[in-house]
């Protein structure tokens, strides 16, 4: 793997951070994307000595720029082979006829508008290749929908079936594509969607033992270093404790 080079979206936080730690610690060349320039810094210094980084600072929501940076990578990035998308969150948590159309904004234009525009930007290289594999960060909330989730599980059921649209357009092109779908995972997911409220964001991961972003990154890992003839095409991953999006055994 350590000629391969990999771009994660959403790499200053969570999933796509510990992502990001762990493919550089297998030598893995790093494009890491996110909107917190500090972070991209802090995290491009801790992973230099491991691995060549080059981050970008971008918004997944600004198609102009994703189309600018990622059809200008420079030459030692340019090749990629993976694609981890993975930058999203959950905005707000309130019943349909209460919701914010901000935040209905939000999640759709960047969990699934962000998504298509990322992936159009690198796929050409990849079909010209004939070789890549893309990576769908789903949820369980694409799986099901829980109360008050309905826009957040609208726009993981949109990635679901991205996912699955991508595998068959791209069959017969030497692409990987298949969905990782975590369910609770402890990240800012939850101080994202509360707003920084932080009573309610520690409640959420309350008494029971979630997954950790560290679990996610090792499932990512397993799949992109299965043998080229294996396609993990979906993949719905919860702790222990969890077995549905409400059911939690919290002690
Ligand atoms: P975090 O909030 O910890 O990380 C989210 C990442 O996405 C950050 O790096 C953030 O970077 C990036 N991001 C968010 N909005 C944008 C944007 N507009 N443009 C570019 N980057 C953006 O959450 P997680 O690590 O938990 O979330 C990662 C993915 O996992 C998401 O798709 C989420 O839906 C999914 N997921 C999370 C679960 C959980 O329980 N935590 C469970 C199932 C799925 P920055 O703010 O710097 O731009
Ligand atoms: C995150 C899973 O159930 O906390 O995608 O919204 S959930």
């Amino acid at each position: 793997m350590k000629d391969k080079t990999a771009l994660i979206t959403g790499a200053t936080s969570g999933i796509g951070r510990a992502t990001a730690r762990l493919f550089a610690g297998h030598g893995v060349r790093l494009i890491l994307c996110g909107r917190r320039q500090e972070r991209l810094a802090a995290l491009s210094s801790e992973l230099s000595e491991m691995t060549d980084i080059h981050t970008l600072n971008f918004d997944v929501r600004n198609k102009e720029m994703v189309f600018e940076l990622l059809q200008n990578l420079p030459a030692a990035f340019s090749e990629i082979d993976i694609l981890i998308n993975n930058a999203g969150n959950a905005h707000g948590l309130d019943p349909i006829h209460n919701g914010s159309l901000d935040d209905w904004d939000a999640m759709i234009d960047i969990n699934v508008k962000g998504l298509l525009y990322v992936s159009k930007a690198v796929l050409p290289k990849m079909i010209e290749k004939r070789s890549g594999h893309i990576i769908n960060i789903g949820s369980t909330a694409g799986k099901e929908v829980y109360p008050n989730g309905n826009v957040y599980c609208a726009s993981k059921h949109a990635v679901d079936a991205i996912n699955q649209g991508m595998r068959i357009d791209l069959n017969g092109m030497g692409i990987r594509v298949g969905a990782i779908n975590p369910g609770m995972v402890e990240t800012e997911f939850s101080h994202v969607r509360f707003k920084g409220d932080s009573e309610k964001t520690e409640k959420v991961y309350q008494n029971f033992t979630p997954l950790q972003p560290v679990d996610i990154a090792e499932l990512i890992w397993f799949t992109v270093t299965r043998p080229p003839h294996v396609n993990i095409a979906d993949l719905t991953v919860m702790c222990l404790d969890q077995a549905t999006s409400t059911i939690v055994n919290r002690k």
